[in-house]
């Protein structure tokens, strides 16, 4: 691949940033990172690691702790990880956004976003930052611990998709359509490698928000990050929030090369539903038009702006939801909730019937408001996987905050359009600001004294040992193709609050695949998971890598993975291993014992690895690509023994 010429808007930022390795298509990078934010349910683990890094002060321009998923407190766990992260950020330097402040993704695309600065997170959706210009990628927590202190995060180069949109949405058609238009072409694994970026003169009918409902989605195409350019639009939102300091323009040049063109015409646009139980599984409104549904929940990082709360409050307005439906809102930020409070929407949204709830991930992960039996539930959300709304057989359809909201009246799917006269929605010249929920860090002074609170849940990082020089492991698990982190490692209610504590979730790893996979790999002690295309897509959640470290699993040998988990299983010292030949797929059943009689050397060497199935007797060629720095992560037992070694 050649040395790149003309830029994209990714490029450029990755120009700015680069400190290691060049930028060549499927070549590594290291990035300077600017920005870093973490969530709850991911932060406690990423502040452990960062503390066990030792650096004292963060050393990026600006870290941000959110609380924001773990905010039904059922038990003492939460409130006391909720403290640790509260009394780390006083000590090291990072800003705490206070529970009841917002979603991560909302607050930051509010607050802090800047137009060409990279900002890496501990969410998947981080890469909500793209809506107002920047680089902006998910990533596993002990990366984002890394970066905090002062180390580069890698990537592989990705390819370059543009997305061009002409044309303009029609009245009730809405951001959400254009990205589950996108989804039913690219696929859940259609942009693996690859950064989406938007372009076309459709782009400046679209506010940040909208960008944002859009970048934040991406997420789900398994793209590294999604972004649009920074423009007069972007501008107007950063005056607005009172920044305008922090915009910079930022446009493709006229011969960027793109590896992909997508067009999509926005006039032609219809509203969409992503079907259960994939994002990808997309059909027309008009198409399910009729199908009684139970529950509409809106809000969650895509959709739960000022302007997606005002439309669902005015078409709320006067009216009642429907006798069968239970209608749940969480307005994204205390910014938009305070706003909605002000200037009547929320009103209207209670009069109507809505159960308003606080500005948090909710039921988003399963934090309550799971559907009835067989429930069908239509969600503003971003992920439909099954079980993920904590009812098994739960019915999820991702639509956009108008279908949610016209159906919510109807009690069956409605296409908005059918509404009549749209309502249109101005963006405010200015939003209500007031951070008095984010605490800021204080001098460096002082911060020597602050003592780090810590709870009985909270555990420490699950043993690692270097890379032995062969593996004898049994298969302790099979699974097939698209497996999430939420099957491997499933959260919730009750499962979330033992996000600081390895051996407890462990308890629930896979278990919604196999209910004796823990025994089973705890008792073997050793083993290796068996898997099929685009393994590990969905959240970044590291746990889905360090349960599985915990249970014994030394290996994950399967057809393809999705980005995070790979980089999280390399982190962790399991070895991503992928089929050469994917019928080879077949040639392993549970419970054969499995030998990688010279692991160690061939991943030095960056030869295949044999993988010797002596239950059956086959031989099967393996592949582990990668570069000098995640062999020598492999061979010294994870990040965490890398980076102490290397500092
Ligand atoms: C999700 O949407 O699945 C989450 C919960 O936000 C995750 C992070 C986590 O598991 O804590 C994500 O998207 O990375
Ligand atoms: Fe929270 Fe849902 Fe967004 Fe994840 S996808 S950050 S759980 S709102």
């Amino acid at each position: 691949m050649a040395i790149i010429m003309g830029l994209t808007i990714a490029q450029k930022i990755i120009k700015n940033h680069i400190v290691d390795g060049q930028m060549i298509t499927g070549s590594d990078i290291g990035l300077r990172i600017d920005q870093t934010l973490t969530q709850d349910a991911t932060g406690t683990m990423a502040y452990l690691e960062f503390e066990a890094i030792g650096v004292p002060r963060v050393k990026t321009e600006k870290s941000v702790a959110y609380i924001d998923h773990n905010t039904l407190q059922t038990g003492f766990e939460n409130a006391d990880d909720h403290r640790f992260i509260q009394s780390v950020c006083k000590k090291h330097g990072i800003y705490f956004s206070r529970p009841g402040n917002g979603i991560c993704h909302q607050v930051h695309l509010e607050r802090f976003g800047k137009p060409g600065k990279t900002l890496i997170g501990s969410d998947s959706h981080t890469p909500t930052g793209g809506g107002i210009g920047m680089l902006a990628i998910g990533a596993g927590g002990l990366d984002v611990a890394v970066a905090m202190g002062g180390g580069a995060y890698y990537i592989t180069m990705p390819k370059m998709v543009k997305v061009e949109l002409t044309g303009k949405l029609r009245p009730w058609v809405s951001a959400k359509d254009i990205i589950l238009k996108v989804l039913e072409v690219m696929s859940v694994k259609g942009g693996v490698g690859k950064i989406v970026e938007y372009a076309g003169e459709g782009v400046k009918t679209l506010s940040v928000p909208e960008r944002a409902t859009i970048t934040n989605m991406g997420a789900e195409l398994g793209a590294t990050t999604s972004i649009f350019p920074s423009d007069e639009v972007t501008r107007e939102f950063l005056k607005a929030q009172g920044r305008e300091e922090d915009y910079t323009e930022l446009s493709s040049d006229a011969d960027a090369e793109y590896d992909e063109i997508i067009k999509i015409n926005l006039s032609e646009l219809k509203p969409l539903a992503a079907c259960p139980h994939s994002p990808d599984n997309i059909k027309t409104i008009e198409e399910l038009s009729g199908k009684e549904i139970n529950q509409v929940c809106i809000g969650s990082c895509t959709n739960s702006s000022y302007r997606d709360m005002m439309k669902v409050a005015a078409i709320l307005k006067g009216k009642t939801v429907a006798d069968g439906v239970s209608l749940a809102i969480a307005p994204g930020s205390k910014q938009v909730l305070n706003m909605l409070a002000l200037n009547g929407a929320l009103g209207d949204m209670i009069a109507a019937g809505a159960r308003i709830l606080e500005s948090a991930c909710g039921p988003c992960i399963g934090m309550g408001q799971s559907p009835n039996s067989g429930g069908v539930s239509l969600r503003t959300f971003n992920r439909n996987f099954e079980g993920r709304s904590g009812t098994a057989d739960g019915q999820i359809y991702l639509v956009s905050p108008e279908t949610a909201a016209a159906s919510a009246l109807t009690g069956v799917f409605t296409d908005p359009t059918t509404l009549g006269a749209d309502v249109e929605i101005e963006m405010p010249e200015k939003f209500l600001i007031n951070d008095n929920m984010v605490i800021a860090p204080i001098n460096e002074s002082e911060m020597d004294s602050v003592e780090v609170l810590r709870g009985p849940n909270i555990k420490p990082y699950p043993e690692t040992s270097p890379l032995a020089d062969s593996i004898e492991a049994s298969c302790s698990l099979k699974v097939g193709d698209n497996i999430t982190t939420d099957h491997i490692m499933p959260a919730g209610a009750k499962i979330l609050p033992l996000r600081s504590n390895i051996p407890k979730i462990s308890e629930h790893c896979f278990t919604v695949c196999d209910k004796d996979f823990p025994s089973r790999a705890k008792t073997l002690g050793s083993s290796i998971v068996v898997g099929g295309e685009n393994y590990g897509q969905g959240s970044s959640r590291e746990h889905a890598a360090l349960a599985p470290l915990y249970l014994g699993v030394k290996a994950v040998l399967v057809k393809s993975f999705a980005r995070i988990h790979r980089a999280n299983l390399i982190n962790a010292g399991i070895i991503p291993l992928t089929f050469k030949n994917a019928c080879d797929y077949d040639k392993i059943k549970l419970g054969d014992m499995l030998e990688l009689p010279n692991v160690k050397e061939e991943i030095a060497e960056g030869k295949n690895i044999t993988v010797i199935n002596k239950t059956n007797g086959e031989t099967i060629e393996t592949v582990c690509e990668l570069t000098d720095r995640t062999k020598a992560i492999l061979i010294a037992g994870g990040l965490l023994d890398y980076t102490k070694e290397n500092s």
